[in-house]
């Protein structure tokens, strides 16, 4: 008997903007859907610029002890704001891991926020009301699982909501990205799965963590649609993540999508990612960095003049930095505000440690003797 051919496969690679600031035409044509009008690259690049300082910004914080540590978006930023502008506000749920500043702002979180989440002050997570934004995600790969959740809760519920969760390639090595894609393409939910691969995890380059060639090609396994972007491409990841919403909205379920791209900076200000990367390395991607692109886009088409650029900076920083007075004059948490957030309704075992924990020591308190040392197994009173 023949042997025949049980699957075979493609990935489709998008680059629309190239790296001298041209739109390809044939993919760009006035009318098609997805492609990014300039009234929105003018609004977009603003953001950028503003990231870019929020970056800078929060880098000095950290060195100067005024931050616990802070991983910088640079270099990455078309991703999220390309993702992020594809999604409706309000209606779709950005799930981001911790290198999507851009998506979180666009959809509602304040700055302040994001700041106040990196200073250790556990409200930064509390978002105001109507946010469709989860909280940043530090332990890798388990937004995954939540953004499944949340797109199969719209899905029971027959809500027109699409979720898209952001994470790095490291985290496409956690069982947390398999069970996540397997769930969700068998339950078929409105989700998108977008991969940053910015070719580390810390100091592990992708290659020394798996064996396959491309990310997107591990979505085919589970009967995604998978396309792979340049990622530091605006247009493309636009275009990307418009389409895979648009699918998951008319039922057609879970796209992954793997964008190329680079972090032009350390892995956090915990980091020094000269120890593992060679400069020319650097050098080259410094090439193709996003914001490069998208401002030689806006200047062929006579939007965007070395004067704006330097105003624009200007505000920014300016913007950055009265947020990070707002943040620095933050008010004092109440000590029972670490119990507070976690559930709707508090289970009795944390509101008696929330009444006693400024009243007794530990062991000296009922509520509290099973930590103690005579305790029994299977004693505990809760
Ligand atoms: C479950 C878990 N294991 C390990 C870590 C430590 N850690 C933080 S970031 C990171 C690398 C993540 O790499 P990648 O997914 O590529 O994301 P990137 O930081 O490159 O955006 C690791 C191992 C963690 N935060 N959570
Ligand atoms: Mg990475």
């Amino acid at each position: 008997m023949p042997i025949r051919t049980a699957y075979t496969a493609k990935i489709d690679h998008l680059q629309i903007l190239d790296e001298q600031g041209r739109l390809d035409p044939a993919l760009s044509a006035p009318g098609t859907p997805g492609i990014l009008s300039d009234e929105q690259v003018l609004h977009l690049y603003k953001l950028m610029i503003e990231c870019r300082q929020l970056d800078e910004i929060a880098f000095k914080l950290q060195r100067s002890g005024r931050m616990h540590t802070y991983p910088q978006n640079k270099g990455q930023e078309a991703c999220a704001l390309g993702a992020g502008a594809a999604m409706r506000k309000g209606i779709d749920w950005i799930v981001p891991c911790y290198r999507e500043n851009a998506a979180m702002f666009m959809h509602g979180v304040p700055m302040t926020h994001v700041l106040l989440h990196w200073a250790g002050d556990e409200r930064g997570n509390q978002y105001p009301p109507g946010v469709r934004v989860t909280p940043i995600a530090v332990p890798i790969g388990t937004q995954m699982l939540h953004a499944t959740g949340i797109a199969w809760a719209a899905k029971i519920q027959h809500k027109d909501e699409v979720a898209i969760t952001f994470f790095g390639d490291g985290a496409t090595s956690e069982g947390d990205f398999h069970e996540a894609m397997n769930f969700a393409t068998v339950m078929n939910v409105p989700a998108i799965f977008f991969c940053q691969n910015n070719q580390w995890a810390i100091s592990v380059p992708r290659e020394s963590q798996m064996a396959s060639e491309t990310i997107a090609q591990k979505g085919l396994a589970y009967g995604a649609q998978v396309m792979q972007v340049d990622g530091n491409d605006l247009f493309a990841v636009h275009k990307a993540v418009f389409d895979a919403r648009e699918r998951a909205r008319a039922g057609g379920g879970v796209t992954l999508i793997e964008a190329i791209t680079y972090r032009l900076g350390d892995h956090t200000t915990a980091d020094d990612a000269r120890r593992y990367r060679s400069n020319d390395e650097v050098e080259s991607w410094r090439a193709k960095d996003p914001m490069i692109r998208v401002r030689l886009y806006l200047e062929r088409k006579g939007r965007w003049s070395e004067t704006q650029q330097a105003q624009e900076e200007q505000r920014a920083e300016a913007a950055v930095k009265a947020t990070v007075e707002t943040v620095l004059a933050w008010p004092a948490a109440r000590r029972e505000e670490i119990f507070e957030s976690m559930y709707k309704d508090m289970p009795k075992l944390l509101a008696e440690q929330m009444e006693s924990w400024s009243t007794h020591s530990l062991g000296m308190d009922r509520a509290q003797q099973g930590l103690s040392p005579g305790r029994k197994l299977g004693a505990a009173t809760h």
